[in-house]
């Protein structure tokens, strides 16, 4: 049965920030790359990223193999996605758009085997080694090791976060700076003084009750920044890493042959 690496890390007395990159291509291929190249969890983006059930599967093995910890980010909070996620072996779910406190509980219900939670059992999937495993040691075992963490990313969310926050069971929050700057209104200026201050709010919150913090950047830069911060986790798209990696390769090559043309 899996071992939640990330969740070991997390709850390490020695404190080290975990990195996560998000890959919303159906590639094993790239999870392997992103894992061998270091990266501590790599998220199967299953929100905004165009992945099969089947994908979703096999990109969580490719995780584990490579060494990396697999979580997967749902479509939603619905309780139906995130069993769909856990039943092919995801270490844990980042749940977008939590908004509720109600909505919290839900998810952790989703995610917990009663009698924590409700979630639906079935010994003949991945998760549970096709039922090759004791049930009772593999419902214990998944209950311990599986991992919740839910986005706060929107102004309702703002307006609810101590309660949401005071929910048993959530083991981090996930600051998405995207939405967040979308919904208070500052369309994705991410580094707006209003956006900056929500999310040390969320970090204050998150801190007092013992809830560890994750938040998503853009760069290397910004997440050096996010680290001193004290994020305990801090994540970036494949995009956002491939892209700058295509731009320097490509504006390097072209002005080195414009050099040697003058
Ligand atoms: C956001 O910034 O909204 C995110 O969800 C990061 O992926
Ligand atoms: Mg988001």
């Amino acid at each position: 049965m899996f071992h939640n690496k990330l969740k070991t890390q997390l709850q390490a007395e020695s404190k080290s920030t975990a990195f996560s990159v998000f890959v919303g291509f159906p590639s094993t291929q790239m999870v392997e790359m992103v894992a061998y190249n270091g990266f501590d969890v790599v998220v199967i983006d299953n929100e905004h990223g165009m992945l099969s059930a089947e994908n979703v599967e096999h990109m969580v093995i490719a995780a584990e193999n490579a060494g990396a910890t697999p979580l997967v980010r749902v479509v939603s909070s619905d309780p139906a996605h995130i069993l769909k996620a856990m039943d092919r072996g995801a270490h844990g779910v980042h749940v977008p758009q939590v908004e509720e406190k109600e909505q919290a509980i839900r998810v952790v219900e989703a995610v917990k085997y009663p009698p924590f939670g409700k979630r639906g059992a079935a010994f003949s999937m991945r998760a549970a080694k096709y039922g090759t495993v004791p049930i009772h040691e593999y419902l214990e075992h998944a209950n311990k090791q599986s991992l919740v963490c839910i986005h706060i990313e929107s102004g309702k969310a703002m307006e609810n976060l101590e309660e949401i926050l005071s929910v048993e069971g959530i083991d981090m929050v996930f600051i998405g700076p995207t939405d967040l700057s979308v919904s208070l209104g500052f369309g994705g200026s991410i580094d707006h003084p209003e956006v900056l201050k929500s999310i040390d709010e969320i970090y204050q919150a998150a801190r007092k009750h013992g809830v560890k913090v994750g938040i998503h950047t853009k760069s290397e830069e910004g997440a050096r920044q996010r680290e001193e911060w004290g994020a305990d986790y801090v994540s970036l798209t494949v995009t956002s890493l491939l892209n700058e990696a295509f731009k320097n390769y490509i504006s390097g090559v072209k002005s080195k042959k414009i050099e040697q043309n003058q």
